[in-house]
């Protein structure tokens, strides 16, 4: 029985890897990133090193061809340093799978080779100013013209908008609704390609987001990845490895909380004694240390049936990105109200933490289409 719940030695190898590069390579900058809002190109780009760009593509496209077990592991790791760069390569890894995974052979070969290098980064386009929750709402048009599309829309909230290259787009090219959604690769220096400012965020501040306009881009019909009216499934389906991944992101990021608060608590002293030594606080450690594992359970299951295509794979990526987001904020909210008022300075990293962990319960679906998805799957006939 334990070896079925027991990682492999292979992945805990690659665990270790993603452990020790974010030690070297994350950790020590992360706070400098968010308070100058610094977008560490050259950090993301040395990961690509590591394959992290390209984690479930396939290796004859040049990924590491794992799977979204793994995948959450990587995220994990490098989310106990900074939560913000391991979520914008997990977008990255989202985008370069939906084109691996759907597009043309001629589409893979002239982008995947860049975006498993990260020579070029890719962002995902689905949310509009008027389309958040509901995603199969979306305006932005794409109008066959011959060999091209010309597209005219607006997408916002665009993850990497501005410094990335490619951006994996849904547009309408039929009827309302999802069948009428169509999903294209639209490079950022398209004539017609233009960006909004960088939004000023609570957190997330090591990477920008800013609205992507397009007016009148030509876009080659070969750009389009699959068939039209089948760009709604692709960017759903990339959704159910995105959650896994955000989730993962959470988990990470309440880790390294807990951890400094343990640390914290054992060192600082109130009353003649420890802060650890207070029932309160072994309660209130345990408590998080338990619902942290409750949380990770679900992901690593949820991710083992994305992995497998599993039926309810959906479901389960939803509940596993509801849990594991909503615990990683409230763990993280308790470190904070452990390290006293220090906790509520930037002299510490939890307050960092809890900044950057709250939009996890927003993007990628809020928590409450997360419980849209399970509560109409349990009561549909
Ligand atoms: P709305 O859909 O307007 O929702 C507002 C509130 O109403 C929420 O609480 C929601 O849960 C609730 N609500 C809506 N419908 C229902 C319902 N039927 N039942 C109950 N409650 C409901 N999008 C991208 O496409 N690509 C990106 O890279 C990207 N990056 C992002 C980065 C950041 C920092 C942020 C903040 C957002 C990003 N997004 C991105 C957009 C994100 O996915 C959306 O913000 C999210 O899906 C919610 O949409 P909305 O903001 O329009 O909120
Ligand atoms: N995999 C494959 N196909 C899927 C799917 C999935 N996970 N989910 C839905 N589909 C298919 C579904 O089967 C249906 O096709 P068919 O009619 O052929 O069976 C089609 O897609 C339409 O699905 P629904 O009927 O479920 O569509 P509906 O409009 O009712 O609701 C909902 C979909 C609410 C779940 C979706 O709009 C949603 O996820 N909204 C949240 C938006 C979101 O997550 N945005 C994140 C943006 S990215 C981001 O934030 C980043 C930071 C990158």
């Amino acid at each position: 029985m334990t070896d079925q719940f027991d990682l492999t030695d292979e992945q805990r190898e690659i665990q270790a890897l993603a452990q020790r590069f974010t030690a070297d390579r994350i950790t020590p900058f992360a706070a400098e990133w968010d308070e100058r809002h610094i977008f560490p190109r050259d950090t993301i780009k040395a990961a690509a090193e590591l394959g992290f760009a390209a984690i479930y593509v396939s290796e004859e496209s040049g990924g590491i061809n794992l799977g979204r077990l793994e995948a959450a592991l990587i995220m994990e790791a490098m989310a106990y340093g900074c939560p913000t760069t391991s979520a914008f390569i997990s977008i990255h890894n989202m985008a370069s799978w939906i084109i691996d995974r759907y597009g043309s052979a001629e589409l893979k070969a002239r982008y995947l080779p860049d975006l498993v290098t990260m020579e070029r980064i890719a962002s995902y386009c689905l949310t509009e100013p008027g389309s958040g929750s509901d995603a199969a709402a979306l305006k932005t048009s794409a109008r066959r013209d011959g060999d091209h599309y010309v597209v005219n829309g607006t997408k916002q909230f665009i993850s990497g908008a501005g410094e990335n290259e490619l951006y994996v787009t849904m547009v309408r090219t039929g009827v309302d609704g999802p069948k009428g959604i169509s999903c294209l690769v639209i490079e950022r220096d398209m004539p017609g390609v233009s960006f909004g400012a960088n939004e000023r965020k609570l957190g997330w501040h090591a990477q920008p987001t800013r609205a992507v306009t397009f007016d009148n881009v030509r876009v080659p019909v070969a750009n389009r990845v699959g068939a039209e009216g089948e760009g709604f499934r692709f960017a759903m389906a990339g959704l159910d490895g995105g959650r896994l991944n955000i989730g993962a992101c959470s988990l990470g990021g309440a880790q390294r909380c807990l951890d400094e608060a343990i640390a914290y608590t054992r060192d600082r002293h109130q009353f003649g004694t420890a802060l650890s030594e207070f029932q309160n606080t072994q309660f209130m450690l345990a408590d998080m240390e338990t619902e942290l594992q409750a949380a990770r359970c679900l992901l690593y299951v949820a991710a083992a049936k994305v992995s497998a295509g599993a039926p309810d794979k959906t479901r389960f990526a939803a509940m596993a990105k509801r849990l594991a987001t909503d615990t990683g904020s409230s763990v993280v909210d308790r470190a904070l109200q452990l390290h006293g008022g220090y906790g509520y300075l930037m002299d510490y990293p939890i307050e960092r933490f809890w900044r950057d962990l709250r939009v996890h319960s927003i993007l990628e679906g809020t928590n409450q289409v997360m419980r849209m998805i399970v509560g109409r799957e349990l009561v549909r006939q």
